[in-house]
C-alpha cells in the first residue's frame, strides 16, 4: 500500500457521553503521526479537521429518541463521507482520526461505493452493533457497524444516499469482550465472524490474524481497518471513554498490524476513541501512532 495518504481529523464527541474524545485528532498529531508516516516515505496530505457543530443546550434537551445528538452526528458523517470519497477518487489512502466511533458511519459511506465487496476489520472491545431499540445508552458510537449493515434509523443508514455499506459476511470483529444482548443476537442471525478475547486466548494472535486475513482475501476487493483504541487493554491504552479490562496487549496489536502490512490488504483505515483527557501523558495516542507505523510497514523497511 505504497501511496499518498490523506489524513482527515474528525473532532467528534457527540456519539457518546464523555467529553475529550473530540481532542483525539490533536493528540494523534501531537504524538507524531504525520512524522511517523513521512519517515516511512509516504507523501502525507493533512487535510485538517472537519468542523463539528455542537447542539445548543435547548437542542440537546429536545431529543425525544434513543439516538443522542442525531442531527449533528448525521451532519458530520455526511461531510466526512464526501471528503473520504474525494480522496479515494484522487487515488489517495484515506486515514481518518477520530473522534468517537460514530464517525465510522461516514468513513464507510465514503469508501464502500468504490468497492464491489468491501471488507471490514473491526478491532474493538465492543461490537458497535446496537440500534435505537437495543442500545443501553442511546450513544451512536455503539451503533456504527449496525448502521453500515443497513440496520437502524434510515437517516443514519442512508448517509450518502445508499445502503447497506457492508455485507455481514465481509466483517471480522477482533477483540470483542463487551457485547450487549441485542448485539449477540445480531451476530448469530447474520453469521458475523467474531474473534473474541476467548479465541485470541485460545488460538493466539498469529492464528487469529492468519484466519482473518485469509477469510477476507477470499471474498473482498478492499479492506477497511476500523481500530478502536479500547480494543487494547486499558492498562496500555487508558485514554478511552469505554474501557473494558482483559483486552489485547500492545504487543499483540503490533503483531496484528504487522501481519496486515505483510498481507498488503488494507485499503483505508481509521483510529478512533482516543480521549486525551482520560489518558496518561498521551500514552494512548502514542500507542496508536506506533500501531500506525506497523500498519504502514515499518517492520518491512
Ligand atoms: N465504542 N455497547 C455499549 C453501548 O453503549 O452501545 C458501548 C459502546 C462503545 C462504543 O466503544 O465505540
Ligand atoms: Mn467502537
Ligand atoms: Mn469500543
Ligand atoms: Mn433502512
Amino acid at each position: 500500500m505504497k501511496k499518498d495518504i490523506s489524513i482527515i481529523g474528525v473532532p467528534m464527541d457527540l456519539g457518546q457521553s464523555r467529553r475529550g474524545v473530540d481532542m483525539g485528532p490533536s493528540a494523534l498529531r501531537y504524538a507524531g503521526a504525520i512524522e511517523k508516516l513521512e519517515e516511512l516515505e509516504f507523501k502525507v496530505h493533512d487535510l485538517g479537521d472537519i468542523p463539528i457543530n455542537r447542539p445548543s443546550a435547548d437542542q440537546a434537551n429536545q431529543s425525544n429518541s434513543n439516538l443522542k445528538n442525531l442531527v449533528q452526528v448525521i451532519e458530520a458523517n455526511e461531510k466526512l463521507s464526501d471528503m473520504v470519497d474525494k480522496e479515494i477518487e484522487s487515488g489517495r489512502f484515506p486515514l481518518v482520526f477520530g473522534g468517537d466511533h460514530s464517525i465510522a458511519i461516514g468513513t464507510l459511506a465514503g469508501i464502500s461505493k468504490h468497492y464491489e465487496s468491501l471488507g471490514v476489520i473491526w478491532y474493538d472491545a465492543h461490537g458497535d452493533l446496537n440500534s435505537e431499540e437495543t442500545s443501553p445508552s442511546g450513544n451512536i458510537h455503539g451503533m456504527p457497524l449496525a448502521v453500515s449493515l443497513g440496520i437502524g434509523d434510515d437517516r443514519l443508514t442512508n448517509i450518502s444516499a445508499y445502503e447497506p455499506k457492508v455485507k455481514p459476511e465481509n466483517i471480522v470483529i477482533i477483540g470483542a469482550r463487551s457485547l450487549d444482548p441485542g448485539e449477540k443476537a445480531l451476530i448469530r442471525e447474520k453469521g458475523i465472524k467474531v474473534f473474541s478475547m476467548h479465541e485470541i486466548d485460545r488460538m493466539g494472535m498469529p492464528a487469529v490474524m492468519e484466519e482473518a486475513i485469509e477469510y477476507l482475501k477470499e471474498r473482498t476487493d478492499g479492506v477497511h481497518l476500523s481500530l478502536d483504541l479500547d480494543g487494547l487493554d486499558p492498562s496500555e491504552a487508558p485514554g478511552v471513554g469505554t474501557p473494558v479490562i482483559g483486552g489485547m496487549s500492545y504487543r499483540e496489536s503490533h503483531l496484528a498490524m504487522e501481519m496486515l502490512a505483510e498481507a498488503e490488504c488494507i485499503t483505508s483505515a481509521e483510529f478512533v476513541e482516543v480521549n486525551p483527557i482520560l489518558d496518561e501523558k498521551n500514552k494512548t495516542a502514542v500507542a496508536a501512532v506506533a500501531l500506525m507505523g506497523s500498519l504502514f510497514g515499518e517492520k518491512l523497511k
